[in-house]
């Protein structure tokens, strides 16, 4: 092997976002684009004594252009100096199960190839980020230091190695490096196994309940295939579009009402099975359906707290939660109930890492179907479905019984998000920007019915090392509770999104039945009128309700 020395230059605009880089396939797929990223994380995280005892980890969701960039990162690796590289078999790797075996097996941390959520296949998305030996995603001291390495950059690293092969697996060298290809499905299910109760949920199945879990053709299938159907015993076919596909059969792997229809559809029907469930195009997001009820992540993630010590894992209790700052506020009770604090974070799971490496929170979530706990550092969709089992085998009750007694003892938060996808930023900007200018006279006064008592841009210092993340969102939240929440994606790639997050608070059961949009009706008119979303974007309406 001969280590290549390449002359490279600064491309703009590899600032991570909300969860790693991620632009249109064919800007990845330009000459050393993905290799001036990927030579930038090493020159950023590199430590004093260089990387010849560290090991890294790398696989992705396995969409288009996965394959080749696992076997560009590593030959990079290997010029760069790691000691061993963990590969998923055909370099597939669930976000939460990439988090799982960068903890288990001691790595420095890890390169996730995916854009999650997004559109795959050659007109689709492609993404990357870093994570820690915390198995957790850099938080943003170290992606501004990636960032600025991307402008500075004058050189790759590379080897002249042939591709391996990452269909089997076993260990090869390339150069002084091991590579190992190994199969994450095992690592996962035995850590599964330690959290929850398995024969408890092999009785669930065996008693005759049902679950329909719609992996998306993203990458949670053969996991989802080797948890419930072989693990737990659930009758094949559980598993929905369980084969990772490449451009995942042309659909957008995000689990919400809009992608997830058929789904939707089927628990709504007279056929439904007893749990309906989804995840995204990495396996670190849940969507939960059950019979006649969608669940609204930022409930699901109320429920799963008020419950989680029906799961062994949670036996003792659970110390604290968190939720990001639109994540509506059904969570807070809970943890007022139980004593326990609740904090309130930026949008995007890196705000939660400190909080659970310092034992502060067991829980925690966002309103965008992300739930995960300390077992690993990133959100966990097929964990997730497999918490809720747990709650619905030891409580015995359905999905919908459980939610309305819930609303019941804590109030119903309405709460659903309207995005505005593809805005011209020439548009979404100067919106952001006169609202934001705007928030400060908002205080005290009148909005419709409504007395506004407090509109700010949301700021986030860590309690754990006092960092600060500043424009974090607009927000304008009413006497009685009310939020209008207002931000601009940083997961896209085309465009601006705009998400405007809408809550309300019920305490009275006999308005807990009521169709959401028509709950925030008055929230919805008054969203439109404060921000100027249809005078300045020209939308009526937004594309995805959620
Ligand atoms: C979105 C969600 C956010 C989530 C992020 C990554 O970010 O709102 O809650 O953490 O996606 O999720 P944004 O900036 O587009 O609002 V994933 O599953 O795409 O890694
Ligand atoms: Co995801």
């Amino acid at each position: 092997m001969s280590i290549l020395t390449l002359a490279t230059a600064p491309i703009a605009g590899m600032k991570p976002g909300t969860s790693g880089l991620r632009k249109k396939v064919d800007e990845f797929r330009q000459p050393n684009y993905l290799a001036n990223f990927v030579q930038s994380v090493f020159d950023a995280v590199r430590p004093e004594a260089g990387f010849g005892s560290c090991t890294l980890v790398v696989g992705g969701d396995g969409r288009y252009f996965n394959l080749e960039a696992t076997q560009q990162v590593i030959r990079i690796a290997a010029a760069n100096g790691f000691a061993r590289v963990l590969v998923g078999l055909n370099g597939i790797l669930s976000t939460p199960a990439a988090s799982c075996v960068i903890r288990k097996h001691g790595a420095f941390g890890g390169l996730i190839l995916s854009a999650s959520h997004n559109a795959g296949g050659p007109a689709g998305d492609f993404g990357i980020k870093f994570n820690g030996a915390n198995g957790g995603p850099a938080p943003e001291r170290i992606t501004d230091a990636i960032y600025a390495r991307t402008l500075a950059i004058a050189e790759i690293r590379t080897t002249d190695t042939a591709d391996i092969d990452l269909g089997r697996t076993g260990n090869c060298q390339v150069g002084a490096m091991t590579v190992e290809v190994f199969d994450s499905v095992a690592d996962y299910v035995e850590l599964m196994r330690g959290l929850f109760d398995f024969d408890a949920l092999r009785r669930l199945f065996a008693g005759g309940f049902r679950l329909a879990f719609d992996a998306m053709h993203a990458v949670t299938g053969p996991y989802a295939r080797a948890l419930f159907e072989r693990e737990l015993g659930a009758p094949a076919g559980t598993v929905r579009n369980g084969t990772p596909l490449t451009d995942f059969g042309g659909h957008h792997p995000d689990p919400n009402l809009v992608h997830a229809k058929d789904l939707h559809e089927l628990m709504m029907s007279a056929a439904a099975p007893d749990l309906g469930a989804a995840s995204d195009g990495d396996g670190d997001r849940n969507l939960i359906i059950g019979r006649g009820l969608f669940v609204s992540p930022s409930d699901s993630l109320a429920m799963l707290a008020a419950n989680a010590h029906l799961a062994p894992a949670y036996r003792g209790g659970i110390v604290g939660v968190a939720r990001s700052m639109p994540t509506s506020g059904a969570v807070d009770r809970v943890a007022q109930a139980l004593g326990i604090p609740c904090y309130e974070t930026p949008t995007g799971w890196k705000y939660f890492g400190n909080l659970l490496d310092a034992g502060r929170i067991t829980l925690c979530g966002e309103e965008s179907a992300g739930t995960g706990s300390n077992h690993v550092r990133e959100k966990d969709g097929v964990w997730a479905v497999l918490l809720w089992l747990s709650i619905l085998a030891a409580r015995g009750q359905s999905v919908q019984d459980i939610a309305r007694q819930h609303w019941a003892t804590y109030g119903r938060h309405y709460y659903t998000r309207h995005d505005y996808e593809e805005v011209a930023s020439a548009d979404a900007q100067p919106l952001m920007q006169a609202l934001a200018a705007r928030l400060p006279s908002l205080a005290g006064t009148q909005l419709g019915s409504l007395t506004v008592v407090q509109a700010d841009d949301f700021s986030y210092t860590d309690p754990v090392d006092g960092s600060v993340a500043a424009h974090q969102g607009l927000r304008i939240v009413f006497a009685d509770g009310a939020r209008i929440v207002y931000r601009l994606s940083g997961t896209g790639t085309s465009g601006a999104t705009l998400r405007v997050y809408l809550e309300r608070y019920e305490r009275d059961p006999a308005l807990h039945r009521l169709d959401t949009q028509q709950a925030l009706a008055d929230l919805i008119a008054l969203a439109d009128e404060v921000a100027e979303i249809h005078r300045r974007t020209g939308r009526a309406a937004p594309d995805v309700i959620t």
